[in-house]
């Protein structure tokens, strides 16, 4: 069979896409905050024996939901520090062990996100992304909606690569996220609620401590919102 070609005739790579409902899940979330309401929602049970490597902080969350195996998968806290550990590394780690370990049929990287009111968000929006791109990488890429970097603040040579993605929210794990599963090949959703405003007056991390847990409730309902309305669904019906 000849190889298949896009509109321009380069080869693409061919994906498959099966034809059965959704089974797997794997949510990626970085902190333990925003985990914490979905364990419960999903009524999941912390797993003991790890498919991790031994001594990484990684967790692994995982249980039957509706017709779903649902995990959910955090970083953990860094062992020096204590603190979650947010932003890429972990990010592609995370997700290239679990997409390895447990062959999810989707991936949905759920978490909390800054928003631009120039494109109008406001806090507690909860956005499905159109679009991701890593923002804090000097290299020319196409437009990305949702704008990774590994920091939280934004330094005035980000806010222009941020503009330039014609960003409405902007994150520290999405770009890794949707890199590491385009490599593997497996579907990714991203679900960013909104616990500041970048373009806004405040201090972000003063904006995203106050509002971080009553954000996290609005991305715990929409994440429930988006997993009732997969299960039962094959891939090509979303
Ligand atoms: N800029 C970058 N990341 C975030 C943000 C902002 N204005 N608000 N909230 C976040 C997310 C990041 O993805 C991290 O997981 C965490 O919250 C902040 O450390």
């Amino acid at each position: 069979m000849a190889p298949l070609q896009d509109d321009k005739g380069t080869e693409v790579t061919e994906v498959s896409i099966p034809k059965r409902p959704i089974s797997t899940v794997v949510f990626i979330i970085a902190m333990q905050t925003e985990a914490s309401p979905l364990v419960e929602k999903f009524q999941l049970a912390q797993e003991s024996n790890s498919v991790f490597p031994n001594g990484v902080p990684w967790v692994r969350y995982s249980g039957k939901y509706k017709d779903l195996n649902i995990n959910i998968v955090s970083p953990g806290k860094d062992v020096v520090l204590g603190v979650d550990s947010v932003g890429t590394v972990s990010a592609s780690l995370i997700t290239y062990a679990s997409i390895q370990a447990l062959q999810p049929d989707l991936v949905i990287n759920a978490g909390t996100a800054g928003g631009f009111k120039a494109k109008g968000a406001c806090i507690g929006d909860v956005y499905l992304a159109s679009d991701v791109a890593f923002h804090d990488r000097r290299i020319p890429i196409p437009i990305g909606k949702l704008s990774t970097g590994d920091s939280l603040d934004m330094c005035p040579h980000d806010e222009k690569a941020i503009v330039a993605n014609d960003a409405t929210v902007k994150d520290m794990e999405g770009a890794a996220v949707a890199y590491v599963a385009d490599l593997l090949k497996t579907p990714v959703i991203f679900l960013k609620a909104v616990t500041d405003i970048v373009d806004g007056d405040r201090p972000t991390p003063e904006e995203f401590l106050q509002n971080l847990a009553a954000v996290t409730a609005a991305l715990d309902q929409a994440a429930t919102r988006v997993v009732d309305y997969i299960n039962g669904k094959n891939l090509s019906e979303l």
